[in-house]
């Protein structure tokens, strides 16, 4: 057999292997028993967090399309690779393909929600990627004299078939697997109006410079940050919330009961601890929730717990400091956002929002477990990576415009931004130009502390280049340090600036 024909080999039995598993994934219906995507998530779980931080800054949004196409990429080699080691030595294939199974075995028993079951597609993938190598191989022995043509044609044939068995399973797979799908439930949803409805946010909270950030964040616009490759489709007519722990009386609430609480309404400010000076991992929204610290009485907290570990229906788990929740801020089980209810990559049907926190240690989202404990017994996913057990928001501001590098023209120019510093709030922002005098900026209203707030400043522009610097005080009066550190581990500090072009 020729080295191409081998190659090609192993990536039609690979191919054979994942459509199959894909199919079984989908039957089983348990997305996160796909090959691919446990291999995917327990990638980001042995990421370091250095390389993590790295991914959610370059890639944004898309990290987990990387990942995947990563994988990819790695696959195909390691099916060529099996193709070849195959030629003549069909067992050598069966072992690699085996070797392939044993992989995608422990990566979905080894996911938090994992079940047995989830060792099936798996296996059903490299014994059918087994038949299909061997069917291969079988298929391009070639014969000599006239009827070679012939066996030329079966050996394509049989290729072609392995090809589009692959694809008919994968695809059939998918299918089954969006009968899971929660989004038509979520439209139909309608959720009850506030018992106490959000401050007006204030007409000139929107600072208005083109370019300028939107004061309140559309769903569609907000930032995700989240360790799920896919995305946890929970119905809300089998949600339920148990909480437990160090509690005087443990309860579970279904979706229902949640609703029934006096449902506040708040604007808040979420923000992620990896942002870098100047990032853009923070967004706004209108959050429609049952206040948390009511719930927590409920079921009567006993003395001594320091924390609550939250888990999210695919095993997340995030550690939020009691004191913050039961200090009298608005810590939410949120279930609306701008109007609608939570969407789906936002933790439909119900997640944590406390104003104040970075998310890793608040914003739980598809949220079903809340266990009162200390943080000398129980550890978070973050915080067994190193990341800070308490991590309240550090005072951020950032130049919205002008953009970097941007080319202006000498004369008026509008120097607007965003600052935040939830629960503390804003009270101050100055600007610079190079090492000039630092200058006072005008300060949007706000709706009240656990928004952002944004600013806006005119600068007289002089040809040249130049460096715009922005600070911001927080309501304790406690300006941002200039000094640089990195998000880790406890959220990013120093000044942003901007260099720009005026001619
Ligand atoms: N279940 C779950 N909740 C989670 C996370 C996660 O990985 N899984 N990430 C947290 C982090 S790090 C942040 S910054 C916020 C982001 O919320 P968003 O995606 O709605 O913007 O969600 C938090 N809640
Ligand atoms: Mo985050």
């Amino acid at each position: 057999m020729r080295w191409v024909t081998a190659a090609l080999h192993g990536l039609l039995a690979a191919a054979a292997a994942l459509g199959s598993a894909e199919l079984a994934a989908g039957a089983i219906g348990r997305a996160t028993a796909s090959p691919i995507l446990a291999v995917g998530a327990g990638f980001i779980d042995l990421t370091p967090v250095r390389l993590k931080d790295f991914a959610i800054r370059t890639f944004g949004d898309d990290d987990k399309a990387v990942l995947l196409a990563g994988l990819g990429c790695g696959t195909a080699m390691a099916a060529v690779a099996v193709g070849l080691l195959s030629r003549g030595r069909p067992l050598r294939g069966a072992a690699g393909l085996a070797a392939f199974g044993i992989v995608g075995v422990v990566a979905a028993l080894t996911r938090p929600a994992a079940d047995l079951v989830d060792a099936v597609p798996a296996v059903v993938g490299a014994a059918c990627g087994m038949a299909a190598l061997t069917l291969l191989a079988a298929r391009s022995r070639e014969g000599a004299g006239p009827a070679r043509v012939d066996d030329r044609r079966r050996a394509l044939l049989t290729g072609a078939g392995v090809a589009a068995a692959a694809a008919v399973s994968g695809a059939g797979g998918r299918a089954l697997l969006r009968r899971g799908n929660v989004s038509a439930v979520r439209a139909r949803l309608r959720l009850p109006p506030p018992v106490s409805p959000a401050a007006p946010v204030p007409p000139g909270a929107q600072v208005r410079v083109p370019g300028m950030t939107s004061f309140r964040t559309s769903n569609a616009a907000f930032y995700r940050v989240d360790t799920a490759l896919v995305l946890p489709q929970v119905d809300p007519r089998d949600w339920t919330l148990r909480i437990h722990g160090m509690v005087a009386r443990p309860i579970e609430l279904t979706f229902d009961d949640l609703l029934r609480q006096a449902l506040v309404e708040r604007d808040i400010t979420l923000a992620c601890v990896s942002n870098q000076v100047g990032g853009d991992l923070a967004g706004s929204a209108r959050w429609l929730g049952a206040p948390l610290a009511a719930v927590l009485r409920r079921a009567g907290v006993r003395a001594g717990a320091d924390q609550i570990l939250s888990r999210s229906s695919d095993g997340m788990t995030l550690g939020t400091p009691l004191e913050a929740v039961l200090d009298g801020r608005d810590a939410l089980l949120a279930v609306g956002m701008n109007g609608e209810p939570l969407p789906v990559a936002h933790g439909f049907p119900a997640r944590m929002v406390v104003p104040g926190l970075y998310g890793y240690v608040s914003a739980t989202k598809w949220v079903v477990d809340l266990k009162v404990t200390r943080f000398a017994t129980d550890q978070a996913y973050w915080t067994k990576r190193g990341y800070a057990e308490h991590a309240p928001v550090k005072t951020f501001s950032r130049i919205d415009v002008p953009k970097p590098f941007a080319r202006l023209k000498a004369g008026p120019v509008a120097v607007a931004g965003t600052a935040w510093a939830q629960h503390r709030g804003i009270d101050a922002v100055e600007w610079q130009v190079d090492d000039g005098p630092w200058r006072p900026a005008r300060l949007a209203p706000v709706p009240g502390i656990d928004t952002w707030r944004q600013w806006l400043a005119e600068w007289d522009a002089s040809p040249g280049s130049h460096t715009l610097r922005v600070r911001a005080v927080d309501g304790t009066g406690t300006t941002q340090p200039e000094h640089r550190t990195p998000p880790f581990p406890d959220g990013a500090t120093g000044w942003h600036s901007v260099v720009v072009t005026v001619t």
